[in-house]
């Protein structure tokens, strides 16, 4: 069975280097998997593509030796040349997260075959006409934020006035009622935030900061699954 069909973005993690409070990607990753994650994407914006190349080899050693290298999708965020440089090197990369003004979805397929994960983000206001007039059948999830505005990607939902849009509840289960793929919701989202998340229906959050700057990444990690864990039961 292909990751596509196993795919679980309930516990989605984001890192790249830059978001660990100086903490090796492979160690956040591990604490994350031994927490119940179920997702993780390697992103930054400011290594270079070898370091890319190695925090995603690190986490997909993390991710094979919790065992879960059928059930945990490793994806690159934006960089299709590292996915596939990675793949060269024989890391086990499952697929891209990619945005609207990014490599299209259609190349990013032919590059990395049927079987890849390709995740997509629409530009937020713009999220609904998407849902109901682009052709998603090469889309596997929707990525949708910003929950919150988020200094982690402090463009993230920027208006043409240059303000910020986020995400309201009644929006995010509007989407979740219509759209044909599976939705992970992000930015700036915290613990706080999670129960109300899961009852609007999405069928996921993603995080940077809430695991990757905490203290203690590990039960930080915990607290946000046990929450939406509970919330959707
Ligand atoms: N895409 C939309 S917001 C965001 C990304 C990658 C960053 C989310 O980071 P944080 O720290 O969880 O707000
Ligand atoms: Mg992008």
């Amino acid at each position: 069975m292909s990751m596509r069909d196993n795919l679980d973005i309930s516990a989605y993690l984001v890192l790249g280097p830059e978001n660990t409070l100086g903490r090796p990607v492979g160690d956040v990753v591990r604490q994350a998997l031994e927490a119940g994650f179920t997702c993780v994407q390697i992103r930054s914006k400011v290594v270079d593509a070898r370091d890319l190349i190695e925090c995603a080899r690190a986490a997909a050693d993390e991710i094979a030796r919790a065992g879960k290298q059928e059930s945990v999708a490793l994806l690159i965020d934006d960089r299709l040349d590292v996915a596939l440089a990675a793949r060269d090197a024989g890391i086990k990369v499952d697929g891209i997260h990619v945005g609207q003004s990014d490599i299209p979805v259609e190349v990013c397929r032919k590059y990395l075959g049927e079987d890849a994960v390709v995740g997509l983000s629409a530009r937020a206001h713009e999220m609904r006409d998407y849902i109901q007039t682009a052709d998603m059948s090469q889309v596997d999830y929707l990525g949708v934020g910003p929950l919150h505005e988020t200094d982690t990607k402090p463009d993230c939902g920027k208006d043409i006035d240059g303000s910020i849009i986020t995400r309201s509840l009644e929006e995010l289960a509007d989407l979740a009622a219509i759209s044909p793929k599976p939705i992970v919701v992000g930015g700036g989202v915290k613990i706080l935030d999670i129960p109300a998340l899961a009852k609007t229906g999405v069928d996921g959050f993603f995080v940077v900061s809430a695991v990757c700057g905490a203290q203690d990444p590990h039960k930080a990690a915990k607290d946000l699954v046990d929450t939406w864990e509970k919330a959707r039961n």
